[in-house]
Protein backbone atom coordinates (compact mmCIF):
# COMPACT_ATOMS: atom_id res chain seq x y z
CA UNK A 1 0.00 0.00 0.00
CA UNK A 2 2.89 2.56 1.32
CA UNK A 3 4.50 1.88 -2.11
CA UNK A 4 0.98 2.21 -4.05
CA UNK A 5 0.82 5.78 -2.53
CA UNK A 6 4.13 6.49 -4.64
CA UNK A 7 2.15 6.76 -7.14
CA UNK A 8 0.93 9.63 -6.26
CA UNK A 9 3.83 11.42 -7.18
CA UNK A 10 3.45 10.24 -10.57
CA UNK A 11 -0.24 11.60 -11.25
CA UNK A 12 0.98 15.07 -9.81
CA UNK A 13 4.16 15.11 -12.13
CA UNK A 14 1.68 15.75 -14.92
CA UNK A 15 1.24 18.89 -13.01
CA UNK A 16 4.48 19.62 -12.07
CA UNK A 17 5.24 20.25 -15.90
CA UNK A 18 3.20 23.51 -16.07
CA UNK A 19 5.54 24.99 -13.19
CA UNK A 20 8.96 23.66 -14.38
CA UNK A 21 9.52 27.07 -15.19
CA UNK A 22 9.00 28.63 -11.47
CA UNK A 23 11.69 24.96 -10.24
CA UNK A 24 14.28 25.71 -12.93
CA UNK A 25 14.75 29.63 -11.38
CA UNK A 26 15.09 27.88 -7.80
CA UNK A 27 17.18 24.51 -9.15
CA UNK A 28 20.64 25.39 -7.99
CA UNK A 29 19.62 26.67 -4.79
CA UNK A 30 17.81 23.56 -3.24
CA UNK A 31 19.49 21.46 -0.30
CA UNK A 32 21.75 18.70 -1.47
CA UNK A 33 19.31 15.33 -1.01
CA UNK A 34 16.22 16.64 -3.00
CA UNK A 35 15.67 15.49 -6.09
CA UNK A 36 13.35 16.64 -8.54
CA UNK A 37 11.30 14.15 -11.06
CA UNK A 38 10.14 15.75 -14.15
CA UNK A 39 7.52 13.12 -16.12
CA UNK A 40 8.55 14.63 -19.67
CA UNK A 41 10.83 12.44 -22.43
CA UNK A 42 12.99 15.30 -22.11
CA UNK A 43 13.43 17.40 -18.95
CA UNK A 44 16.13 20.45 -18.08
CA UNK A 45 19.15 19.32 -16.73
CA UNK A 46 19.22 19.22 -12.44
CA UNK A 47 15.68 16.98 -13.31
CA UNK A 48 15.16 13.42 -13.40
CA UNK A 49 13.20 11.80 -16.05
CA UNK A 50 10.64 9.64 -14.58
CA UNK A 51 9.39 8.65 -17.77
CA UNK A 52 13.22 7.30 -18.49
CA UNK A 53 13.38 5.77 -15.49
CA UNK A 54 10.08 3.68 -15.95
CA UNK A 55 10.84 2.72 -19.17
CA UNK A 56 13.63 0.37 -17.87
CA UNK A 57 11.89 -0.74 -14.65
CA UNK A 58 10.66 -3.90 -13.56
CA UNK A 59 6.98 -4.64 -14.39
CA UNK A 60 7.27 -7.30 -11.76
CA UNK A 61 5.26 -6.55 -8.24
CA UNK A 62 7.62 -4.12 -6.11
CA UNK A 63 9.46 -6.38 -3.34
CA UNK A 64 7.99 -6.46 -0.16
CA UNK A 65 11.11 -4.60 1.33
CA UNK A 66 10.11 -1.44 -0.56
CA UNK A 67 6.77 -0.92 0.69
CA UNK A 68 7.20 -1.57 4.37
CA UNK A 69 6.77 1.67 6.71
CA UNK A 70 9.20 1.99 9.04
CA UNK A 71 6.71 4.06 11.12
CA UNK A 72 3.19 5.26 10.16
CA UNK A 73 4.56 8.09 12.29
CA UNK A 74 6.50 8.91 9.79
CA UNK A 75 5.72 12.06 7.38
CA UNK A 76 4.57 11.04 3.89
CA UNK A 77 3.72 14.19 2.34
CA UNK A 78 3.17 17.84 3.55
CA UNK A 79 -0.02 19.91 2.38
CA UNK A 80 -0.35 23.46 2.04
CA UNK A 81 -3.31 24.41 3.62
CA UNK A 82 -5.41 27.31 1.58
CA UNK A 83 -5.02 30.33 2.60
CA UNK A 84 -8.26 32.10 3.34
CA UNK A 85 -6.79 33.96 6.31
CA UNK A 86 -3.61 34.68 6.66
CA UNK A 87 -0.38 32.74 4.87
CA UNK A 88 -0.57 29.17 3.87
CA UNK A 89 0.97 26.49 6.10
CA UNK A 90 2.44 23.34 5.47
CA UNK A 91 0.74 20.50 7.30
CA UNK A 92 2.98 17.28 8.05
CA UNK A 93 0.78 14.16 6.88
CA UNK A 94 2.04 10.59 7.94
CA UNK A 95 1.92 7.54 6.47
CA UNK A 96 -0.87 6.69 8.86
CA UNK A 97 -2.88 9.81 7.88
CA UNK A 98 -2.43 8.69 4.04
CA UNK A 99 -3.97 5.15 4.73
CA UNK A 100 -7.02 6.54 6.65
CA UNK A 101 -7.40 8.95 3.83
CA UNK A 102 -7.22 6.29 0.83
CA UNK A 103 -9.72 4.52 3.03
CA UNK A 104 -12.73 7.08 2.84
CA UNK A 105 -14.08 6.15 -0.73
CA UNK A 106 -14.21 2.58 0.10
CA UNK A 107 -15.84 3.33 3.36
CA UNK A 108 -18.44 5.31 1.46
CA UNK A 109 -19.11 1.40 -0.18
CA UNK A 110 -17.02 2.06 -3.90
CA UNK A 111 -15.38 -0.63 -5.31
CA UNK A 112 -13.09 -1.54 -8.54
CA UNK A 113 -15.33 -1.43 -10.81
CA UNK A 114 -16.42 2.51 -9.57
CA UNK A 115 -15.03 5.47 -12.21
CA UNK A 116 -14.27 8.57 -10.15
CA UNK A 117 -14.15 11.56 -11.56
CA UNK A 118 -11.41 14.06 -9.86
CA UNK A 119 -11.40 18.26 -10.74
CA UNK A 120 -9.93 19.38 -7.11
CA UNK A 121 -6.60 20.87 -6.97
CA UNK A 122 -3.99 17.42 -6.13
CA UNK A 123 -2.61 19.55 -3.84
CA UNK A 124 -5.20 19.33 -1.20
CA UNK A 125 -6.00 16.06 1.24
CA UNK A 126 -9.19 15.93 -0.23
CA UNK A 127 -8.06 15.13 -4.12
CA UNK A 128 -4.50 13.73 -3.34
CA UNK A 129 -5.32 11.32 -0.16
CA UNK A 130 -9.41 11.00 -0.57
CA UNK A 131 -9.11 10.67 -4.04
CA UNK A 132 -6.04 9.22 -5.57
CA UNK A 133 -5.17 7.30 -2.76
CA UNK A 134 -8.42 5.88 -2.63
CA UNK A 135 -8.77 5.19 -6.24
CA UNK A 136 -5.45 3.00 -5.73
CA UNK A 137 -6.52 1.53 -2.42
CA UNK A 138 -9.83 0.43 -4.42
CA UNK A 139 -7.89 -0.58 -7.95
CA UNK A 140 -10.84 1.54 -9.34
CA UNK A 141 -10.43 3.83 -12.65
CA UNK A 142 -9.70 7.46 -12.30
CA UNK A 143 -11.21 10.39 -14.23
CA UNK A 144 -8.30 13.23 -13.89
CA UNK A 145 -9.26 16.37 -14.75
CA UNK A 146 -6.95 19.28 -14.42
CA UNK A 147 -9.42 21.68 -14.05
CA UNK A 148 -13.04 21.93 -12.95
CA UNK A 149 -15.47 22.90 -15.60
CA UNK A 150 -18.71 23.61 -15.00
CA UNK A 151 -20.11 23.72 -18.63
CA UNK A 152 -18.25 20.35 -19.42
CA UNK A 153 -19.09 18.22 -16.29
CA UNK A 154 -21.32 16.24 -17.23
CA UNK A 155 -20.44 15.73 -20.77
CA UNK A 156 -17.53 14.12 -18.89
CA UNK A 157 -19.56 12.51 -16.76
CA UNK A 158 -21.10 10.68 -19.82
CA UNK A 159 -18.35 10.52 -21.72
CA UNK A 160 -15.96 8.32 -18.96
CA UNK A 161 -18.70 6.36 -17.60
CA UNK A 162 -18.36 8.51 -14.36
CA UNK A 163 -20.42 6.86 -11.07
CA UNK A 164 -18.59 8.56 -8.04
CA UNK A 165 -17.43 12.47 -7.80
CA UNK A 166 -15.59 14.50 -5.54
CA UNK A 167 -16.61 17.78 -5.05
CA UNK A 168 -15.81 20.53 -2.37
CA UNK A 169 -16.80 23.83 -1.32
CA UNK A 170 -18.96 25.72 -4.24
CA UNK A 171 -18.41 23.05 -7.09
CA UNK A 172 -22.07 21.87 -6.56
CA UNK A 173 -23.18 25.41 -6.71
CA UNK A 174 -21.47 25.74 -9.99
CA UNK A 175 -23.05 23.06 -11.15
CA UNK A 176 -26.89 24.26 -10.35
CA UNK A 177 -25.72 28.07 -11.56
CA UNK A 178 -25.66 26.47 -14.76
CA UNK A 179 -28.04 26.96 -17.51
CA UNK A 180 -30.92 24.28 -17.76
CA UNK A 181 -30.48 21.72 -20.59
CA UNK A 182 -32.17 18.44 -21.70
CA UNK A 183 -31.37 15.27 -20.27
CA UNK A 184 -29.73 16.47 -17.14
CA UNK A 185 -30.13 13.45 -14.83
CA UNK A 186 -28.94 11.16 -18.03
CA UNK A 187 -25.84 9.68 -16.19
CA UNK A 188 -24.46 6.99 -14.29
CA UNK A 189 -23.21 9.33 -11.43
CA UNK A 190 -24.64 7.22 -8.09
CA UNK A 191 -22.22 8.98 -5.41
CA UNK A 192 -20.79 12.02 -4.56
CA UNK A 193 -18.26 12.50 -1.76
CA UNK A 194 -17.07 16.06 -0.51
CA UNK A 195 -17.69 18.73 1.81
CA UNK A 196 -19.06 22.09 2.58
CA UNK A 197 -22.03 21.99 0.01
CA UNK A 198 -25.06 24.32 1.89
CA UNK A 199 -28.52 22.38 1.88
CA UNK A 200 -30.20 24.61 -0.26
CA UNK A 201 -27.89 23.82 -2.96
CA UNK A 202 -27.69 20.16 -1.73
CA UNK A 203 -31.51 19.63 -2.13
CA UNK A 204 -31.64 21.58 -5.63
CA UNK A 205 -28.72 19.59 -7.04
CA UNK A 206 -30.85 16.26 -6.43
CA UNK A 207 -34.17 17.48 -7.89
CA UNK A 208 -32.10 18.92 -10.78
CA UNK A 209 -29.08 15.85 -11.70
CA UNK A 210 -31.32 12.99 -9.84
CA UNK A 211 -30.59 10.46 -7.32
CA UNK A 212 -27.30 11.29 -6.32
CA UNK A 213 -26.52 9.86 -3.16
CA UNK A 214 -24.30 12.75 -1.33
CA UNK A 215 -21.86 11.92 1.33
CA UNK A 216 -20.79 14.57 2.89
CA UNK A 217 -17.60 14.08 4.55
CA UNK A 218 -15.78 16.67 7.20
CA UNK A 219 -12.16 16.72 8.05
CA UNK A 220 -9.44 19.52 8.11
CA UNK A 221 -6.36 18.65 6.51
CA UNK A 222 -4.11 18.98 9.21
CA UNK A 223 -7.11 18.01 11.85
CA UNK A 224 -7.33 14.87 13.75
CA UNK A 225 -11.01 14.25 13.39
CA UNK A 226 -13.12 13.02 10.52
CA UNK A 227 -17.26 12.54 10.64
CA UNK A 228 -18.85 11.20 7.53
CA UNK A 229 -22.66 11.08 6.08
CA UNK A 230 -23.97 7.99 7.98
CA UNK A 231 -27.58 8.74 7.11
CA UNK A 232 -27.70 10.75 3.48
CA UNK A 233 -29.78 13.51 5.48
CA UNK A 234 -29.45 16.81 3.80
CA UNK A 235 -27.32 19.59 5.33
CA UNK A 236 -25.95 17.41 7.81
CA UNK A 237 -22.19 16.70 7.97
CA UNK A 238 -22.94 13.36 9.91
CA UNK A 239 -24.43 12.07 13.06
CA UNK A 240 -22.39 11.51 16.49
CA UNK A 241 -22.78 8.07 17.76
CA UNK A 242 -21.44 6.10 20.63
CA UNK A 243 -19.22 4.39 17.77
CA UNK A 244 -17.59 7.72 16.98
CA UNK A 245 -17.41 9.34 20.31
CA UNK A 246 -15.19 6.43 20.74
CA UNK A 247 -13.05 7.18 18.05
CA UNK A 248 -12.87 10.74 17.84
CA UNK A 249 -13.16 12.37 21.26
CA UNK A 250 -14.93 15.97 20.61
CA UNK A 251 -16.28 19.06 21.38
CA UNK A 252 -19.12 21.85 20.70
CA UNK A 253 -17.99 25.12 22.62
CA UNK A 254 -19.15 28.89 23.79
CA UNK A 255 -17.59 30.79 21.23
CA UNK A 256 -16.66 35.01 21.96
CA UNK A 257 -16.89 36.84 18.97
CA UNK A 258 -15.85 39.82 20.26
CA UNK A 259 -12.87 38.78 21.65
CA UNK A 260 -12.48 36.10 19.06
CA UNK A 261 -11.50 32.99 21.42
CA UNK A 262 -13.85 30.85 23.31
CA UNK A 263 -15.48 31.67 26.30
CA UNK A 264 -14.00 30.58 29.84
CA UNK A 265 -15.89 30.25 32.88
CA UNK A 266 -14.49 31.99 35.85
CA UNK A 267 -12.64 28.94 37.07
CA UNK A 268 -10.77 29.65 33.55
CA UNK A 269 -12.86 26.04 31.63
CA UNK A 270 -14.24 26.46 27.94
CA UNK A 271 -18.38 25.89 28.40
CA UNK A 272 -20.14 23.57 26.14
CA UNK A 273 -23.06 24.53 24.02
CA UNK A 274 -26.70 23.54 24.44
CA UNK A 275 -27.92 21.12 21.73
CA UNK A 276 -28.97 23.84 18.40
CA UNK A 277 -26.37 26.46 19.40
CA UNK A 278 -23.42 27.17 17.45
CA UNK A 279 -20.39 26.08 19.25
CA UNK A 280 -16.77 25.76 18.19
CA UNK A 281 -16.11 22.26 17.23
CA UNK A 282 -12.71 20.78 19.13
CA UNK A 283 -11.19 17.48 18.80
CA UNK A 284 -8.99 15.86 22.04
CA UNK A 285 -5.07 15.04 20.91
CA UNK A 286 -3.76 12.45 23.06
CA UNK A 287 -2.09 9.41 22.25
CA UNK A 288 -4.42 7.50 20.28
CA UNK A 289 -5.57 10.18 18.18
CA UNK A 290 -2.32 12.77 17.65
CA UNK A 291 -1.60 16.13 15.87
CA UNK A 292 1.27 16.32 14.10
CA UNK A 293 1.12 19.87 13.12
CA UNK A 294 2.98 22.21 10.86
CA UNK A 295 6.43 21.14 9.34
CA UNK A 296 8.44 24.36 10.17
CA UNK A 297 7.05 26.28 12.82
CA UNK A 298 6.00 25.87 16.25
CA UNK A 299 4.79 28.57 16.09
CA UNK A 300 1.39 28.15 13.73
CA UNK A 301 1.48 24.27 15.41
CA UNK A 302 0.78 26.11 18.84
CA UNK A 303 -1.83 28.67 17.50
CA UNK A 304 -4.31 25.51 16.46
CA UNK A 305 -4.22 23.84 20.04
CA UNK A 306 -6.44 24.99 22.91
CA UNK A 307 -4.80 24.03 26.33
CA UNK A 308 -6.37 23.26 29.89
CA UNK A 309 -9.80 23.38 28.28
CA UNK A 310 -11.76 21.55 30.59
CA UNK A 311 -9.19 20.44 33.15
CA UNK A 312 -5.48 21.14 33.54
CA UNK A 313 -3.02 20.05 31.18
CA UNK A 314 -5.74 18.44 28.58
CA UNK A 315 -4.88 19.27 25.00
CA UNK A 316 -7.73 20.04 21.92
CA UNK A 317 -7.16 20.61 18.10
CA UNK A 318 -9.15 23.99 17.05
CA UNK A 319 -11.14 22.92 14.16
CA UNK A 320 -11.91 27.00 13.51
CA UNK A 321 -15.55 25.65 12.25
CA UNK A 322 -18.59 26.37 14.45
CA UNK A 323 -20.91 23.83 14.42
CA UNK A 324 -24.41 23.16 15.97
CA UNK A 325 -25.71 19.78 16.71
CA UNK A 326 -29.64 18.80 16.78
CA UNK A 327 -31.76 16.76 18.93
CA UNK A 328 -31.11 13.46 17.27
CA UNK A 329 -27.17 14.06 17.32
CA UNK A 330 -26.73 15.28 13.66
CA UNK A 331 -24.10 17.85 13.27
CA UNK A 332 -24.59 20.83 11.07
CA UNK A 333 -21.58 23.20 9.94
CA UNK A 334 -22.57 26.74 10.75
CA UNK A 335 -19.73 28.75 10.32
CA UNK A 336 -16.03 29.51 9.92
CA UNK A 337 -15.05 31.33 12.98
CA UNK A 338 -12.79 33.67 10.76
CA UNK A 339 -16.00 34.40 8.94
CA UNK A 340 -18.19 35.31 11.69
CA UNK A 341 -18.83 38.40 12.51
CA UNK A 342 -20.53 40.40 15.22
CA UNK A 343 -23.23 43.51 14.48
CA UNK A 344 -25.38 45.13 16.82
CA UNK A 345 -24.67 42.26 20.18
CA UNK A 346 -25.54 39.34 17.37
CA UNK A 347 -23.28 37.34 15.38
CA UNK A 348 -23.61 36.95 11.59
CA UNK A 349 -23.11 33.50 9.78
CA UNK A 350 -21.69 34.84 6.32
CA UNK A 351 -23.01 31.64 4.98
CA UNK A 352 -26.57 31.85 5.82
CA UNK A 353 -26.50 35.52 4.47
CA UNK A 354 -24.74 34.48 0.92
CA UNK A 355 -27.92 31.63 0.74
CA UNK A 356 -30.25 34.10 0.70
CA UNK A 357 -27.99 37.16 -1.39
CA UNK A 358 -27.78 33.56 -3.24
CA UNK A 359 -31.15 33.15 -4.20
CA UNK A 360 -32.16 36.40 -6.24
CA UNK A 361 -31.87 35.19 -10.31
CA UNK A 362 -29.90 38.13 -10.67
CA UNK A 363 -27.09 37.07 -8.51
CA UNK A 364 -24.15 34.82 -10.12
CA UNK A 365 -21.71 34.87 -6.91
CA UNK A 366 -22.39 36.63 -3.44
CA UNK A 367 -19.49 37.06 -0.96
CA UNK A 368 -20.42 38.11 2.49
CA UNK A 369 -17.69 39.71 4.97
CA UNK A 370 -17.99 42.58 7.65
CA UNK A 371 -16.09 45.89 7.40
CA UNK A 372 -15.29 47.85 9.70
CA UNK A 373 -17.08 51.29 10.93
CA UNK A 374 -15.29 54.23 13.20
CA UNK A 375 -17.15 54.57 16.47
CA UNK A 376 -19.11 51.30 15.84
CA UNK A 377 -19.03 47.88 17.94
CA UNK A 378 -18.43 44.81 15.85
CA UNK A 379 -18.20 45.24 12.11
CA UNK A 380 -20.84 46.28 9.79
CA UNK A 381 -21.99 43.59 6.75
CA UNK A 382 -20.95 43.54 3.38
CA UNK A 383 -22.30 41.79 0.59
CA UNK A 384 -19.83 41.63 -2.59
CA UNK A 385 -21.19 40.11 -5.38
CA UNK A 386 -21.18 39.30 -9.30
CA UNK A 387 -24.16 39.56 -11.69
CA UNK A 388 -25.06 37.18 -14.01
CA UNK A 389 -24.09 37.98 -17.66
CA UNK A 390 -26.55 40.05 -18.99
CA UNK A 391 -28.35 40.99 -16.19
CA UNK A 392 -28.69 43.42 -14.63
CA UNK A 393 -28.89 44.46 -10.75
CA UNK A 394 -32.76 45.38 -9.10
CA UNK A 395 -31.72 47.26 -5.81
CA UNK A 396 -35.38 47.25 -4.42
CA UNK A 397 -35.49 43.74 -5.55
CA UNK A 398 -32.20 43.11 -3.48
CA UNK A 399 -33.29 45.17 -0.48
CA UNK A 400 -36.56 43.35 -0.04
CA UNK A 401 -35.14 40.31 -0.47
CA UNK A 402 -32.43 40.56 2.60
CA UNK A 403 -35.40 42.44 4.51
CA UNK A 404 -37.95 39.77 4.34
CA UNK A 405 -35.56 37.02 4.70
CA UNK A 406 -32.49 37.76 7.22
CA UNK A 407 -32.87 39.21 10.52
CA UNK A 408 -32.24 43.38 10.76
CA UNK A 409 -29.06 42.76 12.23
CA UNK A 410 -27.78 40.40 9.53
CA UNK A 411 -28.72 42.50 6.53
CA UNK A 412 -25.67 44.08 5.05
CA UNK A 413 -25.08 47.72 5.52
CA UNK A 414 -23.34 47.79 1.84
CA UNK A 415 -22.90 45.90 -1.12
CA UNK A 416 -20.30 46.19 -3.82
CA UNK A 417 -20.68 44.89 -7.58
CA UNK A 418 -17.53 43.19 -8.67
CA UNK A 419 -16.01 41.70 -12.21
CA UNK A 420 -14.64 38.57 -10.79
CA UNK A 421 -13.66 37.30 -7.10
CA UNK A 422 -10.27 36.03 -6.03
CA UNK A 423 -10.95 32.64 -5.03
CA UNK A 424 -7.92 30.26 -3.11
CA UNK A 425 -7.05 26.79 -4.75
CA UNK A 426 -10.37 25.51 -3.10
CA UNK A 427 -12.98 27.83 -4.28
CA UNK A 428 -12.98 29.41 -0.77
CA UNK A 429 -14.03 33.21 -1.23
CA UNK A 430 -11.07 35.56 -0.16
CA UNK A 431 -12.78 37.27 2.26
CA UNK A 432 -9.64 38.77 4.17
CA UNK A 433 -8.42 41.04 1.66
CA UNK A 434 -12.05 42.39 0.75
CA UNK A 435 -12.42 43.01 4.55
CA UNK A 436 -9.09 44.97 4.67
CA UNK A 437 -10.04 47.34 1.99
CA UNK A 438 -13.10 48.47 3.71
CA UNK A 439 -16.20 50.14 2.34
CA UNK A 440 -14.95 53.88 1.20
CA UNK A 441 -16.02 55.23 -1.90
CA UNK A 442 -12.79 57.03 -2.29
CA UNK A 443 -10.30 53.67 -2.12
CA UNK A 444 -12.60 51.20 -4.18
CA UNK A 445 -13.14 51.61 -7.68
CA UNK A 446 -16.50 49.14 -7.46
CA UNK A 447 -19.72 50.30 -7.49
CA UNK A 448 -20.72 50.61 -4.04
CA UNK A 449 -24.29 50.85 -2.71
CA UNK A 450 -25.85 51.49 1.14
CA UNK A 451 -28.74 50.29 2.43
CA UNK A 452 -31.43 52.91 2.99
CA UNK A 453 -34.16 52.26 5.14
CA UNK A 454 -36.26 55.23 4.43
CA UNK A 455 -36.57 54.69 0.72
CA UNK A 456 -36.82 51.12 0.54
CA UNK A 457 -33.82 50.01 -1.65
CA UNK A 458 -30.08 50.35 -1.78
CA UNK A 459 -28.40 53.33 -2.93
CA UNK A 460 -25.32 53.85 -4.16
CA UNK A 461 -22.59 55.33 -1.83
CA UNK A 462 -21.55 58.87 -3.07
CA UNK A 463 -18.82 60.39 -1.37
CA UNK A 464 -20.95 62.91 0.69
CA UNK A 465 -23.19 59.66 2.10
CA UNK A 466 -19.76 58.46 3.11
CA UNK A 467 -18.22 61.23 4.79
CA UNK A 468 -22.12 61.52 6.65
CA UNK A 469 -21.68 58.35 7.82
CA UNK A 470 -18.12 58.63 9.22
CA UNK A 471 -19.49 61.98 10.88
CA UNK A 472 -22.10 60.02 12.19
CA UNK A 473 -25.10 61.85 10.65
CA UNK A 474 -26.18 58.90 9.18
CA UNK A 475 -27.13 56.31 11.20
CA UNK A 476 -26.48 52.38 10.27
C1 LIG B 1 8.75 17.39 -22.93
O1 LIG B 1 9.30 16.56 -23.94
C2 LIG B 1 9.06 17.01 -25.27
C3 LIG B 1 9.55 15.93 -26.22
O2 LIG B 1 10.84 15.51 -25.90
C4 LIG B 1 9.73 18.37 -25.46
O3 LIG B 1 9.49 18.85 -26.77
C5 LIG B 1 9.18 19.35 -24.43
O4 LIG B 1 9.87 20.57 -24.50
C6 LIG B 1 9.34 18.79 -23.03
N1 LIG B 1 8.64 19.67 -22.09
C7 LIG B 1 9.25 20.29 -21.08
C8 LIG B 1 8.39 21.15 -20.24
O5 LIG B 1 10.43 20.14 -20.84
C1 LIG C 1 -19.10 3.37 -21.25
O1 LIG C 1 -20.04 2.32 -21.24
C2 LIG C 1 -20.50 1.95 -22.55
C3 LIG C 1 -21.64 0.97 -22.40
O2 LIG C 1 -21.40 0.05 -21.37
C4 LIG C 1 -19.32 1.40 -23.34
O3 LIG C 1 -19.74 1.05 -24.65
C5 LIG C 1 -18.23 2.47 -23.42
O4 LIG C 1 -17.08 1.95 -24.07
C6 LIG C 1 -17.86 2.95 -22.03
N1 LIG C 1 -16.95 4.11 -22.14
C7 LIG C 1 -15.75 4.13 -21.54
C8 LIG C 1 -14.93 5.37 -21.76
O5 LIG C 1 -15.33 3.23 -20.84
C1 LIG D 1 -25.74 38.34 -23.69
O1 LIG D 1 -26.29 39.15 -24.67
C2 LIG D 1 -25.55 39.20 -25.88
C3 LIG D 1 -26.18 40.26 -26.80
O2 LIG D 1 -27.56 40.37 -26.59
C4 LIG D 1 -25.53 37.81 -26.50
O3 LIG D 1 -24.77 37.80 -27.68
C5 LIG D 1 -24.90 36.84 -25.50
O4 LIG D 1 -24.95 35.51 -26.00
C6 LIG D 1 -25.62 36.89 -24.16
N1 LIG D 1 -24.89 36.08 -23.20
C7 LIG D 1 -25.49 35.22 -22.37
C8 LIG D 1 -24.59 34.46 -21.45
O5 LIG D 1 -26.68 35.05 -22.33
C1 LIG E 1 -20.68 5.93 4.46
C2 LIG E 1 -22.12 5.80 4.81
O1 LIG E 1 -22.45 5.28 5.83
N1 LIG E 1 -22.99 6.31 3.96
C3 LIG E 1 -24.42 6.31 4.19
C4 LIG E 1 -24.96 7.64 3.71
O2 LIG E 1 -26.37 7.59 3.71
C5 LIG E 1 -27.00 6.51 3.03
C6 LIG E 1 -28.50 6.72 3.06
O3 LIG E 1 -29.04 6.59 4.32
C7 LIG E 1 -26.59 5.19 3.65
O4 LIG E 1 -27.20 4.11 2.99
C8 LIG E 1 -25.08 5.10 3.53
O5 LIG E 1 -24.64 3.90 4.11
Amino acid sequence: MVSDLCFIYLFLNFWFLDLLGTVEEILPNLPEGITVWGMNDSVPQGVTSLKEKLSTASDKPVPRSYHVASSLKAPHLYIFTSGTTGLPKAAVITQLQALKGSAGLWAFGCTANDVIYITLPLYHSSGALLGIGGCVELGATCVLKKKFSASQFWNDCRKYNVTVFQYIGELCRYLCKQPKREGEKDHRVRLAVGNGVRSDVWREFLDRFGNIKMCELYGATEGNICFMNHTGKIGSVGRTNFFYKLLFVFDLIKYDFQKDEPTRNEQGWCIHVKKGEPGLLISRVNEKNPFFGYAGSKKHTEKKLLYDVFKKGDVYFNTGDLMVQDQNNFLYFWDRIGDTFRWKGENVATTEVADIIGMLDFIQETNVYGVTVPDYEGKAGMASIILKPNKSLDLEKFYEQVLTFLPAYACPRFLRIQEKMETTGTFKLQKFQLAEEGFSPLKISDPLYFMDNLKKSYVPLTKELYNQILLGEVKL
